[in-house]
């Protein structure tokens, strides 16, 4: 006969132990503390862990730090480099992909190989990273082959563990606004799955909650991001064209956009993160004959970056000595996080390309240059001023908001050749 989930007494708070503190672990750890579970964040880097311990955050996010230090100092948050016993476990680690740009669960497995031994029955595992169709499955399968003794459906009368997965959803720099305000879509592996993993979201979330199965919850995570990948493309391709043909692409899409069913987003120097430039290769890779579009729009994009790069060489190539300001390093505005991020690549090939150029960038969410540039003698990290006052082309690569609303004729940008990848500064 099957067995039902122990419920958790409810004199006593939920354990929760929430594997990986980056950009989505550690704001999920922290909103469940708030709203009444016991926190343990799991984490392989002991400096984050120090860190977490001491009420810090190790990154920048909007309104995380006073909610993280709130969690600590109540003692409903703790960060652990050790798997403890938990009511719930949530797996928020990295899911990238390798060189043929299938996906790389080494992570997950590792997740799921910390948590086995901490089960008892009755416990929730819910994957929250982003992952290509079949993973929660495979993570429950992983489970099961050193816990021969449970089972998702109390089949032999053994104790279940509960398995969904819920993709995180969240915006960076807008983390702690959409936790609560975005719909959430909850795949179980079984129906009482995932009814228990919504019943957890509600704690905190003031959307709807869907639940559907695993599977079509993995695929609608990776069908958002490659349906905003595939826009971006289409403002991409539109921008090329409007080079060829004299227009502004920035105008021209601003008119287009006037038409009441037509949403075309922003061209720009490419497309970074770990979410957008990375989840469409998990349907490529899953439906390689099928997904056609899906693949292209990814070409286009990972395509951007040379062209700036060819642009900015083509203006160089006039001067004996170029020195170029190159503005920002992050994947997008107001964050410090240079992950796949498309101005970093278009610095550290313009220093390949440009032995002969000084190149200086400025990125204000860092305090270093990262490895790849920090080696190159020719390139430096300085301030906005000084960076534009030395500068013959000034290259706008992160529409930073203390790049947009920069005082331009201060910065005596009329003197210079702009490459402006973000039209932030279109009416110069
Ligand atoms: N970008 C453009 N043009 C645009 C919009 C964005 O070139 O019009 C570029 C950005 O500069 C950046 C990249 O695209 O390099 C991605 O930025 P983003 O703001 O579009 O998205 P992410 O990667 O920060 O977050 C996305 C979000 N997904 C969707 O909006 C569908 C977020 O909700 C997800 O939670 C996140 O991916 C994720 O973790 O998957």
């Amino acid at each position: 006969m099957p067995l039902t989930p122990v419920p958790v007494p409810v004199t006593r708070r939920q354990r929760v132990a929430v594997v990986g503190l980056g950009y989505i672990g550690l704001p999920t750890a922290a909103i469940l503390a708030t709203h009444g579970a016991d926190v343990v964040g799991v984490d392989v880097n002991p400096a984050t862990v120090a860190a977490v311990n001491r009420g810090e955050v190790p990154f920048v996010e909007p309104d995380l730090g006073t909610m993280v230090a709130g969690a600590v100092a109540q003692e409903r948050l703790r960060a652990s480099l050790v798997m403890p016993e938990a009511d719930v476990f949530i797996v928020a680690v990295p899911t990238p992909f390798g060189p043929d740009h299938s996906a790389d669960l080494s992570y997950v497995d590792a997740a799921a190989d910390a948590i086995a031994p901490q089960l008892r029955g009755g416990e929730l595992v819910v994957l929250e990273s982003t992952s290509p169709p079949g993973t929660t499955a495979h993570l429950a399968q992983r489970i099961l082959a050193v816990r021969a003794d449970l089972s998702l459906d109390g089949e032999g009368g053994r104790p279940i563990i509960d398995v969904a997965h819920c993709p995180e959803r969240v915006l960076p720099g807008r983390v702690m606004v959409e936790l609560v305000t975005n719909d959430r879509v909850v795949g179980g592996l079984t129906p009482e799955a995932g009814h228990r993993a919504r019943e957890l979201y509600e704690t905190f979330c003031q959307a709807e909650i869907p639940v559907t199965d695993a599977a079509t919850a993995e695929l609608t995570k990776l069908v958002e991001n490659s349906f905003r990948d595939v826009n971006i493309a289409f403002a991409n391709e539109l921008a090329h064209v409007c080079e060829r043909v004299g227009v502004d692409v920035w105008e021209l899409i601003e008119l287009a956009n006037r038409h009441p069913r037509v949403s075309i987003l922003q061209p720009g120097p490419g497309v970074g993160g770990h979410c957008i430039a990375v989840d469409p290769w998990f349907i490529v890779a899953s439906a390689p004959e099928e997904a056609q579009l899906i693949r292209r729009a990814r070409e286009v994009n990972d395509a951007v970056p040379g062209r700036v790069v060819d642009r900015v060489v083509a203006h160089a190539d006039r001067l004996r000595a170029p020195r170029i300001a190159a503005l920002g390093l992050a994947f997008k505005p107001d964050i410090d996080d240079l992950r796949e991020s498309p101005a970093r690549q278009i610095v550290a090939s313009l220093a390949q390309r440009l032995p002969h150029a000084r190149i200086d960038v400025v990125e204000p969410f860092i305090t270093a240059l990262p490895p790849e540039l920090v080696t190159q003698p020719h390139v430096m990290l300085r301030d906005l001023d000084g960076a534009v006052a030395d500068a013959d082309i000034v290259l706008l690569l992160v529409d930073h908001t203390a790049f947009v609303q920069a005082d331009r004729s201060r910065l005596g940008l009329a003197e210079k050749v702009v490459v402006d990848t973000r039209g932030a500064w279109r009416d110069l």
